[in-house]
């Protein structure tokens, strides 16, 4: 059976682009038709300056927004990545097969360097080297799938290189994993700066549709999306990239081409309404049914306490494989205490 992994950071309130671009694939195709792992990857979250009691209730808020999406640990496995030791483990092995400069060329590593630096801050190293780590939470669980956004391709890439470096020099140990990607929204753009990416460590909060603003917000939100100078309604990312986002955000909520949808419309106004409804009406039942989650947290963290159970069972053989692969010599058992038992 295909295997899938995915994962999400606890870096800020889940947006519009997370779900489009990701989590309602992980819920109404993955978890289906795939054995399915999704992960909430909080050691992500400490490559930047953090707040660690923010850090702490974004990981419960983002797992309970998984759930709320659909995700069913029935079908599936959802877990917290610091519950599972073989992530870390995995990824020190890997910085021995990775070189420095092909961390350094990772362009979310240029962009993040940058804002940190602007905010006055020095650039943890970790954030250099996480693209490692997450080469090993896919490695980890021989992944043949990760359902991913556009901004995510170039670090399945260097898992994909890993392994392949890894696989020829030690031995074959990994599956070599490949993105999926969505038909549309693969990128959800921030309504304010259709240039960039909608990204929930921005500090630009008009232009970005949060999972849990009110439905008047979200309304709000899209009617004030900076649109392109003309009147023509067309699909022309280059061109007219805030009208084309908007077609990519409606093509994702009520189905069809974006360029097709285009044609339906003779004013920016109406795109916009019919865009606000739509969304208003894709997020109503997650909303709902994380309102309901978060009336029984306990039922959270036994789903958690369970896929982590689950995850490491999952991985420990495969990174167990890689450091004898390495060279690294096997803890020997005790006799006396395994004779005892
Ligand atoms: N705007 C987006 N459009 C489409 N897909 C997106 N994803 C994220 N933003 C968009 C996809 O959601 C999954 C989880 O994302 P993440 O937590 O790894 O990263 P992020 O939301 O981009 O948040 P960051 O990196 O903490 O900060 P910013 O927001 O500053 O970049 C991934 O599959 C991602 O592709």
């Amino acid at each position: 059976m295909t295997r899938v992994f995915s994962g999400i950071k606890p870096t800020g309130h889940l947006t519009l682009g997370n779900y489009l671009g990701a989590m309602r694939r992980w819920a109404d195709v993955d978890q289906h038709r795939a054995d399915a792992l999704f992960c909430v990857v909080d050691l992500h979250a400490l490559t930047v300056d953090h707040d660690p009691a923010r850090v702490r209730r974004l990981t419960r808020q983002s797992a309970s927004l998984l759930l709320a999406a659909g995700l069913d640990p029935r079908l599936c496995t959802v877990f917290v990545q610091s519950h599972v030791d073989e992530h870390t483990r995995l990824s020190y092995a890997l910085e021995c097969v990775a070189g420095d400069g092909e961390a350094r060329r990772m362009i979310q590593y240029k962009e993040k360097a940058v804002r940190e630096r602007e905010r006055g801050g020095g650039v943890r190293l970790s954030l250099l080297t996480y693209p490692v780590l997450m080469a090993a939470d896919i490695l980890a669980y021989g992944t043949d799938e990760v359902p991913v956004g556009d901004d995510q391709t170039q670090h399945v890439e260097l898992a994909r290189d890993l392994a392949v470096r890894f696989n020829q020099r030690y031995g074959h140990t990994f599956t070599v994993p490949r993105a999926t990607r969505p038909a549309v929204a693969a990128r959800v753009m921030n309504l304010r700066e259709p240039a960039a990416k909608m990204g929930k460590s921005d500090d630009s909060g008009p232009g970005i549709v949060y999972l849990l603003d009110e439905p008047d917000t979200v309304r709000g939100k899209i009617m004030r999306a900076v649109t392109d100078s003309g009147q023509e309604v067309v699909h022309d990312p280059a061109g007219r990239p805030g009208v084309a986002n908007l077609l990519e955000i409606l093509a994702a909520c009520v189905g069809g081409e974006p360029a097709a949808l285009a044609g339906s419309y003779d004013s920016y106004g109406a795109l916009k309404k019919d865009t606000a409804e739509a969304v208003v009406e894709t997020l109503r039942p997650l909303r709902e049914r994380h309102r309901e989650l978060c009336a029984d947290p306990g039922h959270v963290d036994a789903v958690l306490r369970e896929g982590a159970e689950r995850a490491r069972a999952m991985a420990r053989p495969r990174v167990d494989a890689a450091y004898r692969a390495l060279g690294l010599l096997e803890p020997v058992a005790d006799p006396v205490v395994n004779a005892a038992r």
